[in-house]
């Protein structure tokens, strides 16, 4: 099949989600063509089989907001008629969705028919695409997508209840691909960079945005460390950073918490993690989570929107109510204070990853493609 991936080549899990599955489906003998603005921070390698389109939007100073919507529709519709992509898979409603339903139209006025599959990943729905400024587009484009799919129950109750859908929506979970190697001959770095022999290395990954928590990560790494030697591993870069920097000084931890930055270094970093902490205000999925409990770590979370389905109370790590930095401390404690716990929460929490396999999951999709390709 010849397909068309429209995501944000940022770090964030919508954008990570859509190259990973775009490779997998190269591998798996896909022409896969990412359209957009930036080559995506995980596509490394362009072969036959993965094309990159740039969409560029012009400066104008009569615009106050670039178009990017209308680039990236003209964009769509030169791309389907150049290499004859069958199919658009969108990740995140806003406003990719909007701008394919679009190159839809204007191809299908030119005689080409084209489906479109649109994958809502979490802050298109919960927090963006909400905003009543946005929602009759975001509920239009979803409604006019030929499939739709979420990566997690809780996002599609959620989606149905903030939205007026008509629209079916086919649960499809994220995913990982679990036989990733580290090469050790490149490696920049080493675990005693980061901590003693006899220190417990915890990390955060994340957008350091509000919704992250990232005080309650600080507060939650402050309790354990009272109680067990301890570093904090800080990854990634948002609003947040500074903030949290700062708490670290106040709560005089600086020695112990490193801060990253965005790194490429992930799978480093979490092969030598013992505890993962997510205590988000909400996840549609929390992807990080999962790429830690593929590494065999272990994690701590709030219980909210779609964490239940992926962290296992209990099992894979614990769940407790969003803000209750005490229980999370508590559970971490119990976690890390003995070694045969620890290491049968490692083991479950690689379990349960497997759960999530990309090669269970992207038969998934490929079942759908076919499924849209039949309705036009
Ligand atoms: O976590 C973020 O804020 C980034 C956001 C994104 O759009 O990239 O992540 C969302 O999509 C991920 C991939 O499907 C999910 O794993 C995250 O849980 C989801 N984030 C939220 O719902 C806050």
């Amino acid at each position: 099949m010849k397909i068309a991936i429209v995501c944000y080549p940022t770090f964030g899990g919508s954008g990570v989600v859509a190259t990973e599955l775009g490779l997998e489906l190269a591998r798996r003998g896909h022409e896969i063509h990412f359209i957009t603005y930036r080559q995506p921070v995980r596509l490394a390698l362009l072969n036959s089989n993965i094309h990159y389109h740039e969409v560029n939007v012009p400066e104008y100073p009569l615009f106050h907001y670039q178009p990017y919507e209308l680039a990236l529709s003209s964009k769509l519709v030169d791309m389907v008629k150049l290499y004859n992509i069958e199919l658009l898979h969108v990740h995140y409603a806003i406003p990719h969705a909007y701008a394919g339903y679009m190159a839809k139209q204007m191809l299908k006025s030119e005689g080409i028919k084209i489906p479109m599959v649109t994958t809502l990943h979490g802050t298109d729905i919960t927090l963006v695409g909400n905003h009543p400024f946005y929602k009759p587009a975001v509920t239009f484009s979803i409604n006019k997508s030929d499939i739709v799919t979420s990566v997690s129950q809780s996002l599609k109750d959620d989606t149905y209840n903030l939205f007026n859908i008509k629209k079916e929506i086919h649960v499809i979970p994220n995913f990982i691909e679990l036989d990733k190697n580290l090469d050790d001959s490149s490696i920049p770095c080493h675990r005693s960079v980061m901590a003693k022999p006899e220190e417990r290395i915890i990390t955060h990954i994340s957008n350091f945005r509000k919704v992250k928590r990232i005080p309650d990560v600080i507060h939650i790494f402050y309790k354990i460390q009272q109680k067990i030697p301890a570093r904090l591993m800080m990854v990634g870069d948002g609003p947040e950073k500074i903030k949290a920097e700062q708490l670290c000084a106040k709560l005089g931890i600086s020695d112990r918490v490193i801060f990253f930055g965005n790194s490429n270094e992930i799978d480093r970093i979490l092969s030598y993690t013992d505890l993962f902490l997510l205590p988000s205000e909400t996840e549609s999925f929390g992807l990080a989570a999962l790429e830690a409990m593929a590494w065999s770590v272990p994690v701590i979370s709030s219980n909210s929107g779609g964490l239940p389905e992926v962290n296992f109370d209990g099992i894979s790590g614990f769940l407790s109510d969003v803000g209750d930095t005490d229980a999370m401390a508590e559970n971490a404690i119990k976690i890390l204070s003995d070694d045969a716990a620890l290491s049968s929460f490692k083991k479950n929490a690689l379990e349960v990853a497997k759960q999530f396999d990309i090669k269970n999951i992207l038969p998934l999709y490929e079942a759908l493609y076919h499924q849209a390709l039949s309705k036009i």
